[in-house]
């Protein structure tokens, strides 16, 4: 065996195919051992894998060989999120037909993937494009569709004219297409939604249970499911022409009020609009700006007084000027507002463009009340209720209490004139989408019945292959025959829906359909989701904190409603968001981006200096910033891994920075691994060199361990459970970091090795710690692992290998490791009993072989010893 050179692209293939001949990575659905199911979210066919997905998966891969290890039924599989715009976008712009486009794309990522060594069981890979897998999702929309959780309504949707689709809020910018950059028009169309929004009350309360999640998630979530207590509260028209309904969850600033404010498209404000043309020009104006969450927070507040008048609840003289105005959202409360300008921002904001003032009537704690004023920003906080009438000197919490009661005890109009109310910011899911690669929704539409569900027998609705895309618009509307059916009612003439549905669907099962991926009667077998689920180790990015995982729960809860999901409430019991790889920019003179492979960086006397490769242009070296095709700063996963192997690429994914945040890719990282790399083989070859002949008598442990033996074997016994406890909460960099260590000390004592003649105790002890070395950085380096491992003469597949069982007596910290100092520098470590006395520590501390160098003969003119915690020797 040549332990000089390892070389990963001879050796990693080759195991790769021994994991697949022997389809070691696949799970059995009746494997009796406790599961473990992890999963990294999967990954859209665009074409290629980037390094964001090397990290992803390699953490997902080293939790799923641990827990393989550690003797868990591990379900570890992957697939393709295949629907989606670009798959379009490419038929428009080359010709390809979108499932050419996905297929291709597909099958050279799959070949990617498999080259990163992963441990998935590819026996259940899915795409969810393939009619097998979205016929399943046509039978749970009829379900939903039969028990009332899908329904068909109008609704007011951002159309893009050019793209002719529908946009979501958040694809409107500054009033445009976010691709096409067309003016968004807003039109009302008949669509279909899933009933998220009667679900908003459990989906918040039971993200309490789930421990797992990073905090910042269920925040996000909470946020967004958005629960608020308010009062429905009516303002008294005056002139007598009925009310107008506000929801506030700030009645306690009720005599702050300065305006009321409605929405673009409510009644009231069309009906003024009737005999104001002008109004009916700001409407015109509003709608044409988008409602997108960021275009209400930044944009300009507007308004335009109706000209009409309401009363003041408490005070029959006071009148306030009614609005209609662009923060104002139609589809929240009641689509009308009173403002209180000192209090709320917008408000402030909107009251400050028109004159409207502002007087505070919360003051802070510790505020004077005769100088306290609100002009530019507005306060929201606590504080104790003033200019107020009654409220006086009342907390926030009992002046809404306050309010509330008084008004709904008085009659207006015959009914109360408040009502409290609980709402939530969550909507119905829109799921109608005008494009071609989609799943089709599987309902006809006849002039006599109505909306027909497909029977279940002709699922799947399948998307017709010839189509074209040489006019925009959805192509599935313009195919001329595919939509033309007959009713499966009456039989009469009838026309298919030609909607698809949102991807985001796509994504909301796919988890359970892992469970039983072959399965052709049903899209889920309810005991094996019993089984497998819910995923013990969901790794994604934080991008998909909101709405995927949002909607996967919901889909959850509804496919449990159905029978599809056995008992499973949620999907997800273990979340984990990590971090992106980011990369220096690069510029050449005229600006223009260059590709880190174009660049030579060099480290000279006035720091780093870049060129062009090839003509020695001078380059401008730019921020560090996540990798993007735009600024080119990215490195293409398959040259790293030709070059230097997998195991390189994935030990320096996992090993600079803690996994939920940023690592930065550099040349130098990579070539520190790959480094490291070929440290590890020849470090196992001396081992291998100084251990017992496998299966020798002397590999049973010896009776007695001397110092040094001991010394072995403790480092090797406590780095195998630092690494476990590292993997064990997903500290991956850590983890390496421990594989470091331990090289270190191992290397220290083979080269502390002088004569030919290894006693047995020593011989022992690095046997063993060869194997432990080798079992404790498999997860992260699994090909390394299995050379080092036959290379050792060990029998089978580290892959299947039980983690090994740490002694705990030896890894028991009575031996402490006590940093030396000489004269403040760190010179080495001391292993030593934690109960040493002080003598002890210092006559080992001075013994030590690096700090007696650094001593260079000088006189010891003192050693300070901090129990427990560092030696410092001053000379
Ligand atoms: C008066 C007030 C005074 C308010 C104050 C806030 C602060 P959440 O907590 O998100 O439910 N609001 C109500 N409906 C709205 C709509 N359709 N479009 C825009 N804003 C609307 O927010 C409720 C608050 O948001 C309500 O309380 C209302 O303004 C505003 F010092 O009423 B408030
Ligand atoms: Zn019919």
């Amino acid at each position: 065996m040549d332990f000089e050179r390892y070389n990963a692209r001879e050796t990693e293939p080759r195991w790769r195919e021994i994991w697949e001949s022997q389809a070691i990575f696949a799970a059995r659905n009746d494997d009796p051992r406790p599961k473990y199911y992890v999963l990294e979210m999967f990954p859209y066919p665009s074409g290629r894998i980037h390094m964001g997905h090397v990290r992803n998966y390699a953490m997902g891969d080293v939790v799923a060989r641990y827990k393989r290890a550690k003797g868990f039924a591990v379900l570890h599989p992957m697939g393709w999120d295949a629907f989606g715009m670009p798959a379009e976008n490419a038929a428009m712009q080359n010709g390809s037909h979108p499932a050419d486009w996905t297929y291709a794309n597909i099958a050279s990522m799959r070949a990617q993937l498999k080259s990163m060594g992963l441990s998935l069981d590819w026996s259940r890979e899915i795409a969810t494009c393939d009619p097998a897998y979205y016929k399943h999702q046509q039978k749970m929309f009829l379900d939903f569709l039969s028990v009332g959780l899908v329904d068909r309504k109008k609704s007011k949707v951002n159309w893009d004219p050019v793209d002719h689709t529908v946009l979501a809020n958040e694809q409107v910018i500054d009033g445009r297409g976010w691709r096409s950059g067309a003016l968004v028009e807003q039109r009302e169309l008949t669509q279909w939604f899933f009933r998220i929004a009667d679900y908003a009350q459990e989906l918040l309360d039971a993200l309490s249970g789930l421990t797992r999640w990073p905090e910042k998630v269920r925040l996000m979530q909470a946020n967004w499911i958005g629960r608020s207590e308010g009062l429905l509260l009516r303002f008294e028209l005056a002139g007598g022409k009925g009310d107008v309904e506000v929801y506030t969850t700030r009645p306690d600033t009720l005599f702050g009020a300065k305006f009321i404010a409605l929405a673009p498209d409510h009644p009231l404000a069309a009906r003024a609009a009737a005999d104001d043309p002008a109004l009916a020009q700001f409407i015109a104006e509003c709608r044409r700006r988008g409602t997108s969450a960021a275009a209400i927070e930044t944009g300009e507040k507007k308004g335009y007084d109706t000209g009409l008048r309401v009363r003041h609840p408490f005070d029959e003289t006071w009148l306030l000027p009614v609005y209609v105005a662009n923060f104002v959202l139609m589809d929240y409360g009641t689509g009308a507002i009173f403002g209180c300008p000192a209090h709320d921002q917008r408000d402030l904001d909107f009251s400050n463009a028109y004159g409207l003032g502002a007087t505070p009537v919360i003051l802070p704690p510790g505020a004077d009340p005769a100088s306290f004023a609100v002009t530019s920003e507005a306060y929201d906080g606590e504080g104790t209720v003033y200019h107020s009438r009654f409220l006086d000197g009342l907390s926030v919490e009992a002046a809404k209490e306050e309010v509330a009661e008084r008004l709904e005890a008085r009659s207006l109009d015959g009914r109360p004139q408040a009502k409290r109310q609980v709402n939530f910011r969550l909507r119905d899911w829109g799921v109608s989408r005008q494009r071609y690669w989609g799943c089709p929704i599987p309902v006809i539409h006849c002039a006599s019945c109505g909306a027909v569900p497909v029977p279940a027998a002709d699922l799947p609705v399948e998307l017709p292959r010839d189509v074209a895309f040489d006019a925009p618009g959805n192509p599935l509307d313009r195919h001329p025959t595919w939509k033309y059916v007959k009713c499966p009612s009456c039989g009469g003439a009838a026309t298919r829906e030609t909607d698809t549905m949102d991807t985001f669907v796509d994504s909301s099962w796919y988890f359970a359909r892992f469970v039983d991926p072959w399965l052709e009667g049903a899209p889920t077998d309810p005991a094996d989701v019993t089984k497998w689920l819910p995923v013990d180790q969901y790794i994604g990015g934080i991008e998909h904190a909101i709405l995927h995982l949002l909607y996967a729960r919901f889909f959850t809860r509804a496919m449990q409603a159905t029978g599809h999901a056995g008992d499973l409430k949620e999907p997800f019991a273990g979340l984990f968001t990590q971090g992106m790889v980011v990369h220096e920019t690069y510029r050449d003179k005229s600006g223009g981006w260059l590709f880190p492979a174009d660049v030579r960086v060099e480290s000279g006397p006035s720091g780093r200096r870049a060129t062009l490769a090839g003509s020695g242009e001078e380059v401008s070296i730019g921020p560090i910033e996540k990798m993007s095709k735009s600024k080119r700063n990215t490195v293409d996963p398959d040259e790293i891994i030709g070059t230097y192997g997998a195991d390189t690429a994935r030990w320096f994914v996992l090993s600079d920075s803690p996994p939920e945040r940023d690592v930065i890719w550099t040349e130098e990282g990579v070539q520190g691994a790959a480094k490291f790399v070929q440290r590890l083989w020849r470090l196992v070859g001396e081992l291998k060199r100084l251990a017992p002949e496998p299966g020798a008598q002397a590999e049973r442990a010896p009776q007695e361990f001397g110092p040094q033996a001991l010394e072995i074997r403790r480092a090797a016994h406590r780095a195998l459970i630092r690494v476990e406890e590292d993997l064990e909460r997903l500290r991956f960099n850590r983890a390496v970091a421990q594989v470091h260590d331990l090289a270190n000390k191992l290397s220290a004592a083979v080269g502390a090795i002088e004569t030919p003649d290894v006693p047995a105790d020593l011989r022992f002890a690095f046997g063993e710690a060869a194997q432990i070395l080798v079992l404790a950085f498999a997860p992260m380096m699994p090909h390394l692992a299995e050379e080092c491992w036959a290379a050792l003469g060990r029998e089978g597949l580290v892959a299947q290998m039980p983690w090994p069982k740490a002694e705990a007596a030896l890894a028991q910290e009575d031996v402490i490791e006590l940093p030396v100092q000489v004269n403040g520098k760190k010179r080495g470590e001391l292993l030593i009993g934690r109960a040493a006395e002080r003598e002890a520590i210092e006559a080992a501390a001075l013994a030590l072989e690096p700090v007696r160098r650094a001593l260079e003969g000088r006189e010891v003119k003192k050693v300070i010893i901090v129990p427990q915690r560092i030696v410092n020797v001053v000379a």
